[in-house]
């Protein structure tokens, strides 16, 4: 078994994202391969590849990791820092974590993760359900925020609630989302951290047949 992390097209794939970020988070020597998405869970390949047929899927040492929070949890067994120290900031992060990796759904339906486009909102107005996700993420971020010494979720150190929220972050922006006080400079942040620079340049050298017209054309 190699030691590889298997990802999606960087422009779309924020699950690949996530699991990305907490394997160079952790400094994990690992060959990336990113395969082309066909969009729509299409795409053929990745099923004899992971277990779930999905990326991110990892390989280390042996181990076969694959859904994004698992693949956080390995990372953190190398580098514990990738939670926070205290338990009871610990307890509050992988809750907070959970609900991003299980929930928000109406908010990743209606701003999928295109990291080609930057500042146009969507024309069409979002259902009630994706207002009150966008609503509901900024609360559980100012909550954290308000306990947090910053400039992240739980303090200076990008833990793995920062990794979940990554993508959301990447779609506000890309979104023209609108936010303010602790969340805009939170969201600042998170658009400033190398990693996330380091994506957003390699999603955008990525050959323009890897596109797939339904994002581009989302409006
Ligand atoms: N729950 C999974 C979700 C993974 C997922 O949906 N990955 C998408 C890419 S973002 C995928 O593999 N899609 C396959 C396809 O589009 O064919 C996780 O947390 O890793």
């Amino acid at each position: 078994m190699s030691n590889r992390l298997v990802i999606g097209t960087k422009r779309y794939s924020s699950w690949s994202l996530r699991g990305w970020l907490a394997v160079r988070l952790a400094g994990l020597d690992v060959a990336e391969e990113v395969v082309r998405l066909a969009g729509g869970g299409q795409t053929t390949a990745l099923r004899a590849i992971s277990p779930n047929g999905l990326v991110p899927y990892l390989e280390h040492d042996g181990a076969r990791v694959w859904e994004s929070l698992a693949i956080c949890d390995y990372c953190a067994e190398i580098a514990p820092g990738l939670w926070p120290e205290d338990r009871i900031a610990r307890a509050m992060a992988r809750s907070v974590a959970a609900q991003m990796h299980a929930g928000f759904a109406a908010l990743r339906r209606a701003l999928p993760m295109n990291e080609g486009r930057i500042g146009r909102a969507r024309a069409t107005p979002l259902d009630d359900a994706a207002v009150s996700d966008i609503a509901a993420v900024v609360a559980l971020w100012d909550d954290c925020l308000s306990r947090s010494s910053g400039p992240f979720l739980f303090g200076a150190q990008f833990t793995v609630p920062d990794i979940m929220f990554a993508p959301v972050v990447f779609r506000f922006r890309s979104y023209d989302v609108a936010l303010s006080g602790k969340a805009a400079v939170y969201r600042d942040a998170v658009l400033a951290h190398p990693l996330m620079r380091q994506w957003h340049a390699e999603a955008l050298a990525e050959p323009a047949e890897w596109h797939l017209e339904h994002y581009e054309t989302l409006d």
